[in-house]
């Protein structure tokens, strides 16, 4: 691997070149799991893909959506990337052929997790895993910044990727297969009680809040040898 976290084959120039967006806090054992599967993975599906990983610094809530946003920014000040896969750092895919490519519509991968019985759990579910290329998540303002603590955040992204009329791309149920790392629910991210009232103007405020409106700091960047970790505390209210 390159410094940085860039994974590439050395006889094959990929097509796409893809950032993965870990967002993160406080879940090691999980990152250790994931990275010694995700990485061969990438290198069988002969990708071009570097690893971010975007730390939230305390004493904010957890907001994986705002994390999510500024991964995909700061990923564009290193590299002109195509392709963003969005992926919890709990989730390990189970097939080889759950292809990291970006397409005409974002993509859902982790349609079929095991702690759902391996079925996709609602229509418009689009947690866990998403890939959209740099055009798409630009056009749908990435995901608001308004949803601090757990759930919502991704079916408010569901609602404007429909509104922007794209389909929601999925591969089918034995291909995206993912093994969900058992856990409890993190110190730091709890319930958002209020998460189903913030959706309900979920389409009014979508071109003015979100990819547009996050505001955050950079802390620290470092390049190691594996991922680029990205520190950031967020400067938005809760
Ligand atoms: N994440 C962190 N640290 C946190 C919170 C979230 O890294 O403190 C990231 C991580 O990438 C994670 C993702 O945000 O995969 C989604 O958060 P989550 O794993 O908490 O959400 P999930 O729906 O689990 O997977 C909810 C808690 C379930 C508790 C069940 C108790 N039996
Ligand atoms: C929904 C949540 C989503 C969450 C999904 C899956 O109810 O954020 O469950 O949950 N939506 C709302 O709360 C509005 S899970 O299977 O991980 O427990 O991602």
């Amino acid at each position: 691997m390159e410094k940085g976290g860039r994974i590439r084959s050395a006889n094959c120039t990929a097509r796409q070149r893809l950032a993965i967006i870990i967002p993160f806090r406080n879940r090691h054992p999980h990152l250790n799991i994931l990275l010694r599967n995700l990485i061969p993975f990438l290198r069988k599906q002969m990708a071009d893909a570097t690893i971010f990983i975007i730390e939230q610094a305390p004493p904010t809530t957890f907001n994986r959506g705002a994390l999510l946003n500024i991964g995909f920014l700061e990923a564009l000040k290193t590299a002109d990337f195509d392709c963003f896969l969005l992926h919890d750092v709990d989730l390990v895919p189970l097939n080889d052929r759950n292809f990291y490519r970006c397409g005409d519509n974002p993509r859902h991968y982790a349609a079929a997790i095991n702690k759902n019985r391996f079925r996709l759990r609602y229509e418009h579910y689009v947690g866990g895993v998403v890939g959209f290329s740099k055009e798409q998540y630009i056009k749908v303002n990435g995901h608001s910044n308004l949803y601090f603590g757990w759930g919502g955040e991704d079916d408010d992204l569901a609602w404007r990727i429909l509104n922007k009329t794209y389909k929601i791309d999925r591969y089918d149920n034995m291909t995206s297969r993912y093994l969900m790392i058992k856990h409890e629910r993190d110190k730091g991210n709890s319930k958002n009680t209020e998460r189903r009232n913030i959706m309900k103007s979920s389409s009014r405020r979508q071109d003015v809040e979100g990819l547009n409106s996050v505001k955050y700091k950079v802390n620290s960047v470092e390049l190691c040898h594996l991922y680029t970790w990205i520190n950031v505390s967020l400067n938005m209210t809760e």
